[in-house]
C-alpha cells in the first residue's frame, strides 16, 4: 500500500528557476537500475553516487518520487521500514548515465531486532566510510523530530569525509507543511547550528525544509544534486562558493 498518491493528490505545482528547471530536467531521467539486498552486495560503481539516508518513515522514498517527479519510482509507504533493500536508480542520458541514487533502508524502526540494528549500523558505517563512489549524501530529517540520535550517529561515520570535501551533505527537513513558520525556522536554525559545530569549515553542507506535498524545496534540492554532477564548468571558486551560499541554509 503506498500513500504517494495522497501526497501527489495535492500536490503543488514546483516554482522553478531556470537553473532549478534544468536539475529537475535532469532528476526526471531517473531510473530503477538494481536492488540490492545488503549494501556489501552494491556493484562496483565509477559515477558518483548520491545515498539518501535517515531514520524510516522520514520521507526518503517520497523525496526521490518528487525530485524525480515520478509516482512509484522508489516505493512509499505509511508502514515504517518499507524500504529494505538498497534501491539503485540511474540518471543522465540513457547511453551516457552520469550518477546513481540510492535509496537505503532507513533505520530507527523500533520493530527492528536489536541484532538487527547493530548488523544494520555496521554496514551503514562501512559503506559510508570506505565506498570510494559516494560523492553525496542526502540525510532526510522528519522536520517535526530534528536530528536524533541515530542520524548523529551516521553523520559521525560520514562526517570526516565531507570535512575533507571529498563528500557533500544535503540535509533535508522532511514534511514541513506539518510545522508553522516559527517551528520550521526553529528546526533549520538548530540544525545548522548542530552541523556548523561537527564539520569543518570546508564541510560543503547545505540544510534545507523540503515538503514533497507542498513541494517546498524540491527545485533547490535539485540543483543542488545535480551542481554536486555537474560542477560550473567556467566558474570560479569565488562563484561556486557564492552560489552555495546562496542556496537556502547553506551552514
Ligand atoms: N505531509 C507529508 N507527508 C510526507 C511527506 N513526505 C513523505 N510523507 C509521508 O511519510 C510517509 C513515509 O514516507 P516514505 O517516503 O515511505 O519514507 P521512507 O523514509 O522511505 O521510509 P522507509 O522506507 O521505511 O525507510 C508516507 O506516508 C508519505 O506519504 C511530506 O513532504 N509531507
Ligand atoms: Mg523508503
Amino acid at each position: 500500500m503506498t500513500n504517494t498518491t495522497s501526497v501527489s493528490q495535492h500536490s503543488a505545482q514546483i516554482e522553478t528557476t531556470p537553473t532549478e528547471k534544468v536539475a529537475l530536467g535532469w532528476t526526471h531521467t531517473a531510473r530503477f537500475l538494481t536492488t540490492a539486498s545488503e549494501l556489501v552486495h552494491l556493484q562496483a560503481n565509477e559515477l558518483p553516487e548520491i545515498a539518501f539516508v535517515g531514520r524510516s518513515n522520514a520521507g526518503k522514498s517520497t523525496a526521490i518520487n518528487t525530485l524525480a517527479q515520478q509516482k512509484r519510482l522508489a516505493f512509499a509507504s505509511k508502514t515504517p521500514g518499507r524500504t529494505q533493500h538498497i534501491n539503485l536508480f540511474e540518471l543522465g542520458p540513457k547511453d551516457a548515465a552520469d550518477a546513481w541514487f540510492a535509496d537505503l533502508p532507513g533505520y530507527g524502526y523500533a520493530a527492528v531486532a536489536r541484532s538487527a540494528k547493530l548488523r544494520w549500523q555496521k554496514v551503514m558505517a562501512d559503506y559510508l566510510e570506505v565506498r570510494r563512489s559516494l560523492s553525496g549524501v542526502v540525510l532526510m530529517v522528519d522536520s517535526r523530530l530534528g536530528m536524533t540520535d541515530l542520524d548523529k550517529q551516521l553523520l559521525d561515520f560520514v562526517t570526516p569525509r565531507v570535512s575533507t570535501g571529498e563528500i557533500k551533505l544535503l540535509v533535508l527537513l522532511t514534511k514541513s507543511d506539518k510545522l508553522n513558520r516559527k517551528d520550521a525556522d526553529a528546526a533549520l536554525f538548530g540544525t545548522r547550528a548542530y552541523l556548523a559545530e561537527k564539520a569543518s569549515a570546508e564541510s560543503d553542507i547545505t540544510v534545507m525544509l523540503f515538503s514533497a506535498l507542498k513541494k517546498q524545496g524540491v527545485g533547490k534540492a535539485a540543483q543542488i544534486l545535480h551542481a554536486w554532477v555537474h560542477p560550473p564548468l567556467n566558474a570560479s571558486v569565488a562563484e561556486v562558493a557564492d552560489g552555495a551560499g546562496q542556496v537556502d541554509g547553506a551552514v
